[in-house]
C-alpha cells in the first residue's frame, strides 16, 4: 500500500462517491444525481444555504485609467447592482481586460484589498500572461465579521439565523457567481475559459463558488486549509473547533457542533472538492503552511480523483507519495503543487495556474 492510501484508512476519509443509502456510485450520470445529495451536505452542515440568484443584476461602468499598465489594458472600476425582490445591493468589480483581437481567458479573482495591483494580485505579470482579470474584495460583498447586518448579509441572512442560514464564506462566493452574471455578457471574454481565484479564507470561497457553479471551469484554491481543499480528519493543521471559535460567522452554525467529533460530520472536504468534476481543479499548498496542512491538501485532491475517473478524464496523476516542496503535478484535470515557503500568494502560484490553463487551452 503506498504512503497516501495508508492516511487514508488510517484516518477514515469518507468516499464522496458513495450514496445516502450506502450504494457506490458507478457512473457519472448516477453522479449527476448525487451531486445535489453533496451540495445539501455542504450547505446543511458548513457553510450554509447558498442564496438564490438575483430577480435582476446589472453592471454599470463608474470610470475607466486608460493608461493603466502602460496603456495596454485599461482599469474599469465598475458598480454591480443585485436586485433581490425589494432590496438591492451594490458592489464594485474592478475590470482589467488586454486589448486584444482574440477573446481572453480571464480570472475571477476575489480579494482581500480592493487595491488592483496588491501583493497577491500582481497585475501586471496576469495582462502580460494573456488573461484578463475581474477583481472583487471581499469586505465590499460584506465584512468579514460577526455581523450579518452589513453589506449583502443583510439581505441574505434572515435576522435569527438559523443552523443553516448562509456564512460569510458562501455570501463571498455568491458574489463572485455574479461576476460570472457580468461575464456572461461580454464578448471580448472567452467564457470556456474563466477561472475563479483565491487565497486563504478566499480560496475557500473560490472552490466553493466553483463547486456551485459549473460556468467556472477552473477552480483555483492557494493555500485554502481546512474547509478549503484540506481534508479534516485528523488534520496536522487547523481544525474545526479552532476555525469555528475565531471565525464562527464564516460557516453554517451547525458546523460548530462537529468542533468536539470531526468524525461525526457525514462528510469532508473531499465531498467539495468532487463537485468541481470533471472540469479543473488547481490547489497549491506552500511548504510551512503547517495550518493549512498541505499533506491534507494532497490528499483530498488524490481522493477527489474518483469523481473525475467517472467522467473518463484523469483527476490528479501522481505516483502514490506525498509530493514535497516544488513539486507541481499538473498532468491531469486536478493540478496539485507545493512550493517552498510560507502561507502566501506568490507569483510563483500564479505562474503554475496561468501556465496550467494555458495548456488545457491549446
Ligand atoms: C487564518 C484561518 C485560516 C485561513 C487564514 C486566512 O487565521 O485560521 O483558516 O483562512 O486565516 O484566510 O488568512
Amino acid at each position: 500500500m503506498n504512503e497516501t492510501k495508508k492516511i487514508i484508512a488510517e484516518r477514515r476519509i469518507p468516499d464522496a462517491l458513495t450514496s445516502k443509502d450506502g450504494v457506490k456510485i458507478k457512473s457519472a450520470k448516477e453522479f449527476e444525481k448525487h451531486r445535489e445529495y453533496i451540495k445539501k451536505l455542504l450547505e446543511e452542515h458548513i457553510y450554509g444555504h447558498m442564496p438564490p440568484a438575483p430577480d435582476h443584476f446589472a453592471v454599470e461602468l463608474d470610470n475607466e485609467n486608460a493608461r493603466f499598465c502602460a496603456g495596454k489594458a485599461p482599469l474599469r472600476t465598475l458598480t454591480a447592482t443585485v436586485t433581490l425582490g425589494k432590496n438591492k445591493f451594490t458592489f464594485p468589480i474592478r475590470a482589467v481586460i488586454p486589448k486584444s483581437e482574440k477573446k481572453l481567458p480571464c480570472f475571477v479573482s476575489i480579494n482581500f484589498s480592493s487595491d488592483v495591483p496588491n501583493k497577491y494580485l500582481p497585475i501586471e505579470e496576469i495582462v502580460d500572461g494573456g488573461f484578463a482579470v475581474f477583481a472583487i474584495c471581499y469586505s465590499e460583498i460584506t465584512a468579514d465579521n460577526k455581523s450579518f447586518r452589513n453589506g449583502i448579509a443583510k439581505y441574505l441572512s434572515p435576522k435569527r439565523r438559523t443552523l443553516s442560514s448562509p456564512g460569510k464564506i458562501a455570501m463571498w462566493a455568491y458574489a463572485a457567481m455574479r461576476v460570472m452574471d457580468y461575464i456572461e455578457t461580454l464578448d471580448c471574454i472567452d467564457k470556456d475559459n474563466v477561472a475563479v481565484i483565491g487565497h486563504s479564507r478566499l480560496g475557500k470561497t473560490a472552490l466553493l463558488a466553483a463547486a456551485f457553479d459549473n460556468r467556472f471551469k477552473y477552480a483555483i484554491s492557494n493555500d485554502s486549509g481546512c474547509a478549503g481543499a484540506a481534508i479534516k480528519r485528523e488534520n496536522e493543521g487547523e481544525h474545526i473547533d479552532q476555525i469555528t471559535t475565531r471565525f464562527p460567522y464564516w460557516f453554517a452554525k451547525k458546523y460548530r457542533k462537529y468542533a468536539t467529533d470531526e468524525y461525526s460530520l457525514p462528510l469532508d472536504q473531499n465531498y467539495l472538492l468532487s463537485l468541481i468534476a470533471p472540469r479543473h481543479l488547481l490547489v497549491g499548498s506552500a511548504e510551512d503552511d503547517l495550518w493549512a496542512d498541505p499533506k491534507s491538501e494532497f490528499i483530498s485532491t488524490y481522493m477527489a480523483s474518483s469523481a473525475w475517473e467517472l467522467y473518463g478524464v484523469p483527476g490528479l496523476i501522481h505516483n502514490g507519495e506525498i509530493p514535497k516542496a516544488n513539486t507541481v503535478l499538473d498532468k491531469g484535470n486536478i493540478s496539485y503543487h507545493i512550493r517552498h515557503g510560507m502561507h502566501y500568494l506568490s507569483r510563483e502560484d500564479w505562474q503554475i495556474y496561468m501556465n496550467y490553463i494555458k495548456r488545457q487551452m491549446k
